[in-house]
């Protein structure tokens, strides 16, 4: 029973952290973006491929999520744009604490930016616990691992804003059941945006892109 109790006031402080997070984001017209998904998805491979159209379009600001090594973060600096990392030692997610920390360490004024993009630890549960202050979440998805993820970890995708199936390009060599994929996403979030895109070809990220900018402009009519 206690541990219960710690266990919610836990999680409180991090939903508080979250929406003051939230507060700042907005206060600086800044369009914040969770991406989830498992390990080797591609989400880091998501932004390499569309570095040059958000660097074109936003100020961004990127957030690497990982256990240990800055691997992933140095791979976004490659190719142009600002990034910090955090290294979660044993934590499989990001939470709310460790982003303010992270910003507020690296001193960044959040009036410099359009864009936060926050790649969250590769790992299709626990990171869907864990607002961040984002204003929308991205689920990134890859051939690879097999249709059924959406119904076999529903919780990652049922507040999903955006379904993204990656790898595409091996479609053809792997048998995976796109009609089913997309049906169980219909059914965990319905209202969620899909898009199919190959990162190693570039094939469907321009409609991923719109669908960016339309939330940005949503954001700055509000
Ligand atoms: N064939 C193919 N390979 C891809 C594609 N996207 C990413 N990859 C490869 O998948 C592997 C993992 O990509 P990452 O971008 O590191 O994946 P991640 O989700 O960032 O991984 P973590 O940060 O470790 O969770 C790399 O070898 C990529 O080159 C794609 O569209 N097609
Ligand atoms: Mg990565």
């Amino acid at each position: 029973m206690k541990q219960i109790e710690v266990q919610q006031k836990v999680l409180k402080r991090h939903q508080d952290i979250a929406q003051h997070l939230r507060g700042r984001f907005d206060k600086a017209s800044l369009l914040a973006i969770n991406i989830m998904g498992s390990p080797g998805c591609g989400k880091t491979a998501l932004l390499e491929v569309t570095a040059k159209e958000l660097a074109n379009r936003y100020r961004t600001l990127v957030l690497e999520g990982d256990l240990q090594t800055d691997n992933d973060a140095k791979r976004v600096r490659a190719v142009g744009l600002k990034a910090l990392q955090i290294n979660t030692n044993q934590a499989c997610h990001l939470d709310a604490l460790m982003v303010e920390r992270a910003l507020a360490d690296s001193k960044v004024n959040l009036d410099d930016f359009d864009l936060l993009v926050i790649e969250n630890v590769g790992n299709l549960v626990c990171p869907a616990g864990f607002p961040l202050g984002e204003h929308c979440r991205i689920v990134l998805c890859s051939v690879p691992e097999g249709f059924d993820k959406p119904a076999k970890y529903p919780r990652m995708f049922y507040k999903a804003d955006c379904v993204l199936l990656n790898k595409i390009d091996l479609l053809d060599v792997l048998d995976f059941d796109k009609d089913a994929f997309w049906q169980f996403v219909k059914q965990v979030a319905p209202k969620a945006a899909r898009f199919e895109i190959s990162c190693k070809t570039g094939q469907g990220t321009d409609a991923w892109l719109d669908w960016l900018n339309q939330q940005r402009t949503n954001l700055l009519g509000k």
